[in-house]
């Protein structure tokens, strides 16, 4: 049955500063994410995919949402959000952290942007973080404000963003460092150039300092990528399953901790106990994790569409887990997906995933898968 239905007008879906520009470029599809509206493709999925892996793509990113601590005690605040030692993280320095609730369960995956000691950003995934930071602010009785400022990320993604970040900045921004970040003004716009972004494929991110200026900046960048065939873009599926990066919300449920999707790495067990979910997070890493995220490639060539549901895994007719995500890989030209199964079952090991078209036989791998 084909249904066709419209998105209807609401002001609880906020547009993004970039909304019109993204109009103007042939937008051709959104999904929620953070109350706001996210492209998801502009109608050449094939350009759009090879786009990245092998020039320059620039995408509409306001979504992920900046949580700011400002006051006194804002180092304070990050520490008590974050199950990472930030003692070392430096002024212009961001890092990852795997944002946990009391239990240990993942309830989003930041970037923490330190822009000094009084003044942090938390570049967010989809979940509402304000709420939740603020209530810790206020229980444990801390002097510092959270609120979401006038921020908007547009990311600068593949092998030549480095030449077109270079090229309106200067050389300078070659010597930055992944996940470190610097204010910069161009035209008159405000904004922090970052060495990040959710694609394996280096680049940057402008973080925009005023949405007023934002078709502004999109012309810019657009415009100065011309020498490099610059297009539009969005996260690419296809990529970040390729390159293993994880997508909180899609490949975690509200049962998930740091140590079964890949980010025990990201976790400092001995910072104070303060720290929410820090003394949970230290009996889970005893205890050991019950699951963990892998890969499975699906048996056969043809493309499947995505499907937005997890998928039950089974060995010998015993549900083993869930695939999370999957998508069809233009580089491995095979389906893939990332998913979280029984902590038992191997790498190499054969299983099925239940698709909506039947059983698919499939096979365990590490990730990343490229
Ligand atoms: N950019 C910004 N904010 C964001 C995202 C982003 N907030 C939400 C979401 N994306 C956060 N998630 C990730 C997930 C992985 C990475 C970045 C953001 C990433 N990971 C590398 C990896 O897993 O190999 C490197 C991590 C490391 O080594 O520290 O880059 O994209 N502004």
């Amino acid at each position: 049955m084909t249904r066709k239905f419209e998105i209807s007008p609401t002001t609880r879906l906020r547009r993004s500063p970039f909304f019109d520009a993204t109009v103007r470029e042939g937008v051709t599809g959104f999904y929620p994410y953070n109350n706001m509206l996210m492209p998801t493709g502009f109608g050449h999925p094939e350009e759009e995919y090879w786009r990245i892996i092998n020039g320059v793509s620039m995408w509409d990113v306001a979504v992920e949402r900046q949580v700011e601590l400002n006051g006194p005690d804002a180092e304070k605040l990050a520490q008590i959000l974050c199950p990472r030692n930030l003692q070392q993280c430096k002024e212009g320095q961001g890092k990852y952290v795997a944002l946990c609730n009391h239990s240990g369960v993942i309830i989003n995956d930041p970037i923490i942007l330190k822009l000094s000691r009084s003044r942090y950003w938390l570049s967010i995934a989809d979940n509402n973080i304000v709420l939740f930071a603020r209530a810790i602010a206020a229980e444990r009785g801390l002097d510092v404000d959270v609120f979401e400022p006038d921020v908007s990320p547009l990311a600068v993604q593949g092998p030549e963003a480095e030449n077109v970040i270079a090229s309106i900045f200067g050389d300078w921004v070659r010597e930055l460092k992944y996940f470190w970040f610097k204010e910069a003004e161009i035209s008159g716009i405000p904004l922090q150039v970052a060495r990040s972004g959710w694609s394996k494929q280096g680049g940057f991110e402008l973080y925009l300092m005023d949405g007023s200026k934002a078709s502004e900046l999109w012309n810019l960048v657009r415009e100065a990528g011309k020498p490099w065939n610059i297009g539009p873009g969005n996260p690419n599926m296809s990529e970040r399953i390729e390159s293993g990066l994880l997508s909180y919300g899609s490949d975690t449920d509200d049962n998930t901790n740091p140590f079964e999707i890949r980010m025990e790495k990201y976790i400092d067990l001995d910072i104070p106990d303060d720290t929410i979910g820090i003394q949970a997070l230290r009996k889970i890493a005893s205890d050991g994790p019950k699951r963990h995220q892998v890969g499975v490639i699906l048996e056969g060539s043809t493309p499947s569409d995505i499907v937005a549901e997890w998928l039950d895994i089974e060995q010998d007719g015993k549900k083993i887990g869930s695939m999370t995500s999957g998508v069809w890989s233009r580089r491995l030209e095979k389906n893939i997906g990332l998913s979280l199964i029984d902590i038992n079952v191997k790498i190499g090991d054969s299983a099925v995933v239940k698709t909506i078209n039947g059983e698919c036989n499939c096979k365990v791998v590490a990730l990343p898968f490229l």
